[in-house]
C-alpha cells in the first residue's frame, strides 16, 4: 500500500487530538499529523480532519487535497465561504457511530413508550404510580431521514417489536419498515407518529421542514426526539406544542442554536430531556482506517469513497 506523506491539520473543539493522532498514526506513519493550533504555515497543509473549525480556517491552505468532516453531518462545512474550491469533501461513515445512535434512539424511544418520565415524576411525590406498560407494536415509531443511521435506528426500533415507520426523500427498503418517500407522504407519516425520530440530513430542502403546520399533524401528545439537527424544527413552535401538551414529551439533543441559551424556556420544560448534541460521535479506533484509506487514495490521485457533493448539502 502507498504510504502517504504530507501534512494533516486536525480542528476539533470536541474530540480529543491525541487520540486521533494515534489511531490515524497505526495506519498512517509517515504521515505528519498536527493540532490546528501548530500550524504556522497553512500551505504546508494537505490534509484537513475537523469537526466545525473556526471562521477562515482553510484560508490560505492552498496545497490542500482532502477535507474529512468529523462527523456525519456536514452541514455546518458545505456553506462555509473559505472552503477551497475543487477540493473533495468526505464524511466518516462508520458502523460503530451509527450503532452508537442506534443505542440513544432506542433508549429515547424506550424512555417515551414506558413513559419513564411519568414514573421519575411520580417517584420525586413518593408515589406508587402504576400505568400498564403498553405492547410495543402498539406504539407507532417514524423515523425520518432513512440514511446509514438512521436506516439502523429503525431496524433497531422495529427488533424491538414496535410499528416502525420510516421516511425519505428518495425510496428506501428496510425489512419490517413501512417505508415512505416523497414530501407529499410526509403528512401521512406526521399522522401517524406516536413517537417521531428526526434523523434527516440538514439541507436547503429540509431547514424548517417541520415547521408549526407539520408538528401540529402529530397525535396529540405524541413524543419527539431529534438527534439529527435543530433547524429542521420550527423551535418556537415546538415549544410552544410542547408547551400545550399537543407534543407530549421530546428528548433534544440538538437546538437550532448550540449551546442552547440558558434562558431557553426548554431548559425548564418537565417533558423534555435536553442532552448537549452527543447522541452520536465519531470514533477515533473504528474510523480511523476508512480515514486513512481515503487519505491514500487522494495521494494517488484517486478519487476518495463517501464524498459529499456540497450543492445537494450531503
Ligand atoms: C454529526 C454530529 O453530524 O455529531 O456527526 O452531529
Amino acid at each position: 500500500m502507498t504510504r502517504p506523506s504530507g501534512t494533516l491539520v486536525f480542528s476539533s473543539a470536541f474530540d480529543a487530538f491525541d487520540v486521533w493522532r494515534d489511531a490515524l498514526h497505526a495506519h498512517l506513519p509517515d504521515l505528519a499529523i498536527v493540532d490546528a493550533s501548530e500550524v504556522a504555515d497553512p500551505a504546508s497543509i494537505h490534509y484537513a480532519l475537523a469537526w466545525k473549525p473556526p471562521e477562515g480556517f482553510f484560508d490560505k491552505m492552498v496545497n490542500l487535497r482532502l477535507i474529512i468532516n468529523l462527523g456525519a453531518g456536514v452541514d455546518s462545512l458545505v456553506g462555509r465561504r473559505d472552503l477551497p474550491a475543487g477540493v473533495p469533501i468526505t464524511r466518516i461513515t462508520d458502523p460503530q457511530m451509527a450503532r452508537m445512535m442506534a443505542g440513544y434512539v432506542l433508549f429515547a424511544t424506550l424512555r417515551h413508550a414506558r413513559e419513564i418520565p411519568f414514573f421519575e415524576q411520580a417517584q420525586r411525590r413518593g408515589e406508587w404510580a402504576y400505568r400498564h406498560p403498553r405492547s410495543p407494536e402498539t406504539i407507532r415509531v417514524a423515523v425520518l431521514g432513512l440514511g446509514e443511521l438512521g436506516a439502523l435506528a429503525a431496524m433497531e426500533l422495529q427488533r424491538q417489536g414496535f410499528t416502525v415507520l420510516g421516511w425519505s426523500r428518495s425510496p428506501r427498503q428496510i425489512d419490517g419498515v413501512q417505508c415512505f418517500a416523497g414530501i407529499e407522504t410526509l403528512d401521512t407519516v406526521l399522522e401517524q407518529a406516536d413517537i417521531l425520530v428526526v434523523m434527516l440530513p440538514l439541507t436547503t430542502d429540509t431547514r424548517g421542514l417541520l415547521d408549526r403546520e407539520r408538528l401540529s399533524r402529530l397525535p396529540q401528545g405524541a413524543a419527539l426526539i431529534n438527534v439529527a439537527r435543530g433547524a429542521l424544527v420550527d423551535q418556537a413552535a415546538m415549544t410552544d406544542l410542547l408547551r400545550e401538551g399537543h407534543i407530549g414529551s421530546a428528548t433534544l439533543d440538538v437546538f437550532a442554536q448550540e449551546p442552547l441559551a440558558s434562558t431557553d424556556p426548554l431548559w425548564a420544560m418537565e417533558n423534555v430531556l435536553i442532552t448537549p448534541h452527543l447522541a452520536s460521535v465519531a470514533i477515533p479506533s473504528s474510523s480511523a482506517r476508512q480515514i486513512a484509506d481515503n487519505i491514500v487514495r487522494v495521494s494517488r490521485g484517486e478519487a476518495p469513497a463517501n464524498q459529499v457533493d456540497p450543492s445537494r448539502g450531503y
